[in-house]
């Protein structure tokens, strides 16, 4: 970290900062030059507030030299971590997964959708039953018997599940059930104690991009996770807010090869909740796919006008089955 002293600035008044700073238990390499004093701040800068230090009446700017994610970056760890899901079922590394299934499990209808989706190629099954919604009002998910028909589906079909937590204290009831993949929701990506709770565990975390954050911000969401001892996560691009209202959000694809060179986690993305309309799903899968990423997660509904939830952005499993040889071709060509 590097801090640009303003010009003027007293002798007296640089060393007490650099004793503030030493403090910190960093070391301080002082430059003065004949327009600027710098310093630089040498060491584990994590305890460095860079916010408080740039607000500082004699400090004109700071620039971070190296990032504040170091577990998750790529710089420490050149190799692509594999994620492992299930048998056969590996994520990141040169593999390609895709994820379909209903945006909320609703009852016996997601084993007709499991059936179709894995016929089609699908390599994991998703179903929502605790679901983010923003009305207090709207279907809150079947709880814990909608984690119970994602078991029964996995042992029909063979397909790993993939399913939201949103609250830590549910947890164990995911852990009972084996559930394969931990979803982290988009709203939910900077919920430090649910991040921390997942991080205790060794179950693969798919975690979601939240719809305001930055990619910095995802990456060091991703730091909680691994900084608890779980190393198996998976990023996901879904979207992010903009003043676009044609789409539900926007479809950041620049994050898939920005985050494959910042972080050695695998990337995939979402092509649902990304455009928010099931026209637009296909060609958004297929952009994914060049984009480079590393597998996709797809809503498929059996009825969508029916659906609880996000019954606009499903594609019938018809539709996702067309779907399915187009992407393999695409992901021929990038991988
Ligand atoms: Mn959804």
């Amino acid at each position: 970290m590097i801090a640009v002293i303003k010009q003027g600035t007293s002798k007296e008044q640089i060393d007490k900062l650099i004793d503030w700073i030493r403090g910190k238990g960093l070391e301080v390499n002082y430059s003065q030059g004949s327009q600027e004093t710098i310093l630089g701040l040498i060491g584990d800068t994590t305890s460095i507030d860079a916010e408080l230090l740039d607000s500082m009446d004699i400090v004109e700017s700071v620039t971070r030299v190296s990032e504040p994610f170091k577990l998750a970056n790529r710089k420490f760890h050149p190799d692509d971590t594999v994620v492992h899901v299930a048998d056969g079922v590996d994520v990141g590394g040169g593999s390609f997964q895709v994820i379909a299934g209903p945006c909320s499990v609703e009852g016996d209808n997601l084993f007709a959708i499991a059936d179709a989706v894995k016929a089609a190629g699908a390599t994991m099954l998703r179903g929502g039953a605790y679901k983010p919604r923003t009305s207090p009002y709207s279907n809150q998910g079947m709880g814990e018997r909608g984690l119970d028909l994602l078991v029964e589906a996995r042992e029909r079909t063979g397909l790993p599940i993939v399913t939201e937590i949103m609250d830590p204290r549910d947890l164990p009831l995911f852990l009972e059930r084996g559930i394969d993949v931990l979803q982290i929701g988009a709203r939910n990506m900077q919920n430090f104690p649910l991040l921390r709770e997942v991080g205790k565990t060794q179950t693969p975390v798919l975690l979601k991009r939240g719809m305001a954050a930055t990619i910095d911000e995802l990456l060091m969401a991703a730091e909680y996770v691994m900084s608890e001892g779980n190393p198996n996560v998976i990023l996901c691009e879904r979207g992010i807010r903009t003043f676009e209202t044609r789409t539900r959000n926007t479809f950041d694809l620049n994050a898939v090869p920005v985050l494959h060179y910042l972080t050695h986690l695998p990337v995939i993305a979402d092509p649902s909740h990304a455009t928010g309309y099931t026209r637009y799903v296909g060609q958004m899968a297929l952009a994914a796919t060049a984009a480079g990423a590393d597998g996709l997660e797809i809503e498929v509904h059996d009825n969508p006008p029916k659906a609880w939830s996000d019954g606009g952005q499903a594609l019938l499993p018809s539709m996702f089955s067309e779907l399915m040889p187009e992407v393999r071709a695409i992901r021929e060509v990038v991988a």
